[in-house]
């Protein structure tokens, strides 16, 4: 098997994006599935036209993306993905779409195709804080997430995949008070305990990870 991991150009003013260093430190193989590493731009439209290409040439069973979520605490594995553009600062290319479609012939949503309850207790299971994320926010990350999801409906039949949000590390949080991080180690060992368990999962565990309002 074939997995296809991509990782995030730093944006919105830092110097790293802790999903990138993450994804570069994987395995080259985790539960014997091969693992290919990409990095994909900060850019409404151009970062779907990337993991296209990618997904193209390498043919890969799985695609799981993974993007930087500044504030939140844990790796959170995203359930499902929207059909809006939405920006509250420009993307790397200087764009900031407001309430635009990503696709006019797609659907109003899509849901992650991954086992997102059997990656969540896997990384917990490993001591790696995580949680299944209800949204995915209206910026680049739901962009490729929604994307992704897409082009397995209409162009890559079979195809699974999802997304992964990761705090911030140590040294973004050096000057901001009252800032959630983790270590850089933790976040890529909660990234190789996701994949495996999206790789040994054929379908998902039925245990609610719901919330309440
Ligand atoms: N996080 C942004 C886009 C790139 C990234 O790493 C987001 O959550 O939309």
């Amino acid at each position: 098997m074939k997995v296809l991991v991509t990782g995030f150009e730093p944006f919105g003013g830092e110097k790293i994006n802790p999903s990138l260093e993450a994804v570069k430190m994987l395995p080259e193989i985790i539960a014997g599935a091969d693992i290919i590493k990409a990095s994909i731009p900060v850019v409404f439209g151009k970062s779907i036209e990337k993991l296209d290409e990618l997904i193209e040439k390498e043919r890969p069973q799985v695609v799981i993306c993974v993007g930087q979520a500044g504030g939140r605490f844990e790796l959170s594995v995203e359930r499902v993905a929207i059909n809006i553009d939405d920006a509250r600062i420009p993307d790397n290319a200087g764009n900031q779409p407001v309430d635009e479609r990503i696709f006019e012939d797609g659907e109003a949503a899509y849901f992650a195709t991954l086992p997102i309850k059997a990656m969540v207790e896997e990384m917990r299971a490993g001591s790696v804080p995580s949680a299944v994320s209800n949204t995915a926010g209206t910026y680049v990350c739901n962009n490729i997430m929604y994307g992704l999801l897409y082009l397995a409906h209409k162009k890559y039949p079979g195809l699974k995949g999802g997304f992964i949000h990761v705090p911030f590390i140590p040294e973004q949080v050096i000057a901001r008070t009252n800032t959630p991080y983790m270590s850089l180690e933790q976040i890529s060992k909660g990234l190789e305990l996701a994949v495996k368990a999206a790789v040994e999962n054929e379908e998902d565990i039925k245990v609610s990870h719901g919330k309440i309002c």
